[in-house]
């Protein structure tokens, strides 16, 4: 059973494992498949044309077959392995254990943004980019330093993106002034996952984020805040139902995959849970044994409890 943990729970064994595997898939050119995949659809993907994985309905379970297709190939290597998401309304700071050097390392250089320390600094050798989108081979990151996003989506801006009740709309791309998806998408409202890419920064403000492992991290994040939506608007329903000129309905299939509709991946238990899934009408002050049974410390157990 695939169990998705809050990174701030991972052991020092988890967190080894992980990075393990995200570098034998670089090793083995797996990893750039996946940036590769993201880029082109980024590129594609228009506001007035075809769109599939972003600014469109279909963004979020784009990405969850994304980030499913990842999560076993990471499981090639070692089938222990699950995807960590990062709940940026807790682990706010660049001074987050996320940013160690035992895990994803933390900010870039003054210089030229470049990662200097932890498994994925161009400097340990096992970290060199191919899917570029100028010269630099390297990982950069100014976490906290990008003007448009000085701060962190907080807990009570994804709990106004969380309370909307509709799905999506019209015209169904970035531009809907109201929906869930575009919302949390970032595009309109407090701007949610835009924002974490720009606060990261680097080549996580690109569209070839997923050179940055913190994508996929910050992914599992957004893919579990549907989840959370889901549960709080039993009777809201995936939009559109038909499919658009431009926009996948309900049983249309997703390219580049083809076999796969966001019916498929309505839910996500049918292919993982998180580890929050256990524990559903916990209390919000419940600090009880979290889901891996050791003692809770407050965090992460208790969002789907409304
Ligand atoms: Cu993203």
């Amino acid at each position: 059973m695939n169990i998705r943990k809050n990174q701030a729970r991972l052991s020092r064994a988890e967190k080894r494992r992980f990075v393990n595997a995200l570098l034998t898939l670089k090793r083995n050119g797996t990893y750039e498949e996946f940036v590769t995949l993201h880029s082109t659809f980024f590129l594609s993907d228009q506001d007035a044309g075809s769109r599939v994985g972003h600014r469109s309905p279909s963004f979020l379970p784009w990405h969850r077959r994304m980030l499913i297709e990842f999560e076993k190939a990471l499981q090639t290597v070692d089938r222990r392995v699950t995807l960590p998401y990062w709940d940026w309304t807790q682990d706010r700071s660049p001074a987050s254990s996320l940013w160690a050097p035992d895990f994803l390392g933390g900010t870039g250089r003054d210089l030229d943004g470049q990662v200097m320390d932890g498994p994925f600094a161009y400097g340990s050798g096992n970290w060199e980019l191919k899917v570029k989108i100028d010269e630099n081979p390297f990982l950069r990151r100014q976490l906290g330093l990008s003007p448009r996003a000085p701060e962190l989506p907080t807990k009570a801006e994804v709990e106004s993106v969380l309370a909307i009740d509709e799905y999506d709309t019209e015209p169904w791309n970035s531009t809907c002034a109201t929906g869930f998806r575009n919302h949390l998408e970032g595009w309109r409202g407090p701007n949610v996952h835009n924002r974490v890419h720009l606060w990261v920064g680097g080549q996580m403000a690109t569209g070839v984020s997923p050179n940055d492992p913190a994508f996929w991290l910050h992914h599992a994040f957004v893919d579990k805040l549907w989840a959370q939506w889901q549960r709080r608007h039993p009777r809201s329903r995936y939009l559109p139902a038909e499919s658009t000129d431009q926009v996948r309905g309900f049983r249309a299939t997703l390219p580049p995959w083809n076999d796969v509709t966001p019916a498929d991946l309505i839910d996500h238990r049918r292919h993982y849970f998180f580890d929050t899934d256990f524990f559903p009408f916990r209390g919000r002050e419940d600090g009880a044994a979290n889901a891996d049974g050791r003692g809770g410390d407050g965090r992460g157990g208790d969002e789907d409890a409304a």
